[in-house]
């Protein structure tokens, strides 16, 4: 059984822009192009969608349905660095994160025993953070598999979170439109309601055989969808080949001790959102382990060894070889492990009971 959370920024362009320029806020507004040059909205606040303005809709008639809009053009820059940002919120919890766009992703918190183990608590906590550090909102939704956890983050949106405990998957995906669904577009829905399917209950009067007749091989993947049940892994950036976790602290550190206490701090994050990836590493066997100093004059320091076991100790090690070697304040510190090409070491496996 999987604990899946999707989370979601309500009208993420518009809210950074609303949290830089407060004026913004209260009144309808957009981020989008000149309806001159056949602009559309990338997204608009909620303000705004009252007036029934939507992303995609051209400028121009965004204008004429709202004359009062504040439309602005927006800095993609900025959002991007905002989404790194809210990731590494992410990354507190699980490094098991597929993201989707900049204000969206998946995270799988399967066996995470922060929050007592609780994905709602863990969503809860996350928009807290997300809310007090970035002064954003977020929606989420809590599953067991992504698809129930995406419909469930719209639910309450925005600025809540709705979740689906594993006992009603299958009737809260019974009720659902059937345009809810994943893969079904205007075209497919259409098609569908001409044979009596408006909703997921009514698909299960169809075998799967008559799925597959009226939709091709997404039959399948609908019958599925209609019990609740959706398979699909949360699939982190694409094979990767290191997973890390660094802190920029608000004042420079200038004593040893205190730079071990705050790496310390960062590996006990990593250690425990790394216990979702850990049936790889063993598989993986012998992998580097590597700590990152950043210093006040922004030159960044990495050194790295091989080791057999998770734990605070090899980083210390490394952390005191490096610092050792200059006086220098200190801005960031990082620590991780770089996975090895899979021929390297096999036989060799991670303990993870060692504790820190
Ligand atoms: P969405 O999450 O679809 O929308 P949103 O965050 O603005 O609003 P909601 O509260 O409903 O989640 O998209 C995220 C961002 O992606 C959005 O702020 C702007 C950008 N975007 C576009 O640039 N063009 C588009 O057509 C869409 C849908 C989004
Ligand atoms: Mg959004």
């Amino acid at each position: 059984m999987k604990k899946i959370i999707h989370v979601d920024m309500d009208c993420f362009y518009a809210a950074v822009e609303m949290r830089e320029h407060p004026e913004w806020r209260g009144v309808p507004m957009a981020v989008g192009g000149k309806p001159e040059h056949r602009g559309v909205l990338s997204t608009c606040n909620y303000e705004a969608r009252r007036f029934g303005l939507h992303s995609a809709m051209s400028s121009a008639k965004a204008l004429r349905l709202c004359p009062d809009l504040v439309l602005v053009p927006g800095n993609r820059e900025l959002y991007k660095e905002e989404s790194e940002k809210i990731f590494r919120i992410f990354q507190d919890y699980t490094l098991q994160i597929e993201p989707i766009s900049l204000d969206e992703a998946y995270l799988d918190v399967t066996g995470v025993t922060l929050c007592k183990g609780s994905a709602t608590w863990m969503a809860k906590e996350i928009r807290e953070r997300i809310f007090k550090e970035r002064h954003l909102t977020a929606s989420a939704g809590i599953a067991e598999n992504k698809f129930l956890a995406k419909i469930a983050s719209d639910w309450n949106k925005p600025n809540g979170q709705f979740t689906i405990p594993p006992e009603r998957s299958a009737t809260f995906a019974a009720s659902l439109d059937i345009g809810k669904l994943p893969g079904v577009g205007k075209v497919s829905e259409k098609k569908l309601q001409e044979h009596g399917i408006f909703k997921c209950s009514d698909v299960l009067r169809f075998s799967l055989w008559e799925l597959v007749k009226i939709c091709g091989s997404f039959g399948v993947q609908l019958f599925q969808f209609a019990k609740g049940v959706d398979n699909r892994p949360v699939v982190a950036e694409r094979v990767r080949k290191s997973f890390s976790m660094e802190d920029t602290f608000d004042k420079d550190l200038k004593s040893e001790e205190e730079c071990v206490q705050k790496l310390k701090e960062v590996f006990e994050r990593f250690y425990k959102s790394v216990i979702t990836i850990k049936e790889d590493i063993s598989k993986n066997g012998m992998y580097k382990s590597f700590v990152k100093i950043k210093y006040s004059d922004f030159s960044v320091t990495t050194i790295e060894r091989s080791f057999s076991e998770l734990k605070f100790e090899n980083f210390l090690i490394l952390f005191r070889e490096r610092f050792s070697m200059r006086e220098e304040k200190v801005r960031l510190l990082g620590l991780g492990i770089r996975l090895p090409e899979k021929e390297e070491n096999p036989q060799l496996s991670l303990d993870f009971n060692v504790p820190f």
